[in-house]
């Protein structure tokens, strides 16, 4: 999607920092950091919410999952960290591009806000 700021990055057109990528997921640093590590993964391919992940392509779950899980390894996570799906209104997304905030480097509260 043009207008997609998320798109934007997979495109290459705006330039996130970069932790990993697969074949269909990348992982960039959030401009907003909550924790001491804050890094969103999203699908190369374009998908508002959560609700629109296409569950006739179980390797796009997969690989999402598999790149959360070379994060937390990639940035020293062993203690443990939370990932986060914000999804619409009432979930608190502001940017309809799926992500996956993956938080870390602190323990985290329950339950969130
Ligand atoms: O979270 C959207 C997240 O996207 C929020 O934590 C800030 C982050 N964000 C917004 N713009 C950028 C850019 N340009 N780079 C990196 N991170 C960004 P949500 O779950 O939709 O509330």
């Amino acid at each position: 999607m043009t207008d997609c700021l998320f798109c934007k990055m997979v495109s290459g057109e705006i330039k996130p920092a970069v932790v990993y990528e697969n074949e269909h997921a990348l992982a960039f640093r959030d401009i907003r950091p909550r924790a001491p590590v804050h890094v969103l993964v999203i699908p190369k391919r374009h998908c508002a919410t959560l609700d629109d992940l296409p569950t006739d392509d179980p390797a796009l779950a997969a690989a999402l999952l598999g790149a959360v899980q070379k994060v937390a390894e990639l940035e020293g996570l062993a203690n443990g960290y939370r990932t986060v799906i914000n999804c619409r209104g009432d979930g608190g997304q502001e940017v309809y591009h799926l992500h996956l905030h993956v938080l870390g480097g602190r323990a985290m509260a329950w339950p969130p806000g």
